[in-house]
């Protein structure tokens, strides 16, 4: 009886921790979306999407060590380490020059890794085909803010 009842329960906890892992696995694989394409229509729905060139614009990196575009549906507190491949952290640091906001929050732009520095606000659903000056090729990190 004893035994019959322990294997009910671990048999629960197995489906439960199967559905956790699946879901975190879903979440992760749709949270950032690399090379993107030209053109503000190349934004997915609810996310935040950064270009190196203005207009929305990719860039190809001689060196490859940046994305040439990103896209992503959650917070970023440092562009440098995006992804990884075999010459190391990815990510599309520092080059920032236009952005579309296809979420319903607002989002800010920073300086810095980790929300710092100056900070670049857009509201829901903006597009901006060039970042102030003041911004352009700095931004490091984002969020809804
Ligand atoms: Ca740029």
């Amino acid at each position: 009886m004893f035994a019959k009842s322990r294997t009910t329960r671990l048999g629960l906890c197995a489906a439960a921790a199967t559905t956790l892992v699946m879901t975190l696995a879903s979440s992760a694989s749709a949270a950032n979306v690399f090379n993107i394409g030209h053109g503000a229509g190349s934004c997915p729905d609810n996310h935040v999407c950064l270009w190196p060139e203005g207009n929305f614009i990719e860039r190809s990196f001689a060196n490859d060590h940046k994305y040439s575009s990103v896209a992503s549906n959650q917070n970023v507190g440092d562009m440098g380490k995006l992804g990884r491949d075999s010459a190391g952290d990815k990510g599309m640091q520092d080059v920032t020059s236009s952005v579309l906001n296809n979420t319903g929050s607002a989002v800010c732009f920073y300086e810095h890794n980790n929300y710092g520095g100056m900070e670049f606000r857009i509201g829901p659903r903006e597009h901006w085909p060039s970042v102030p000056s003041w911004i352009n090729d700095k931004i490091s990190s984002f969020k809804r803010c």
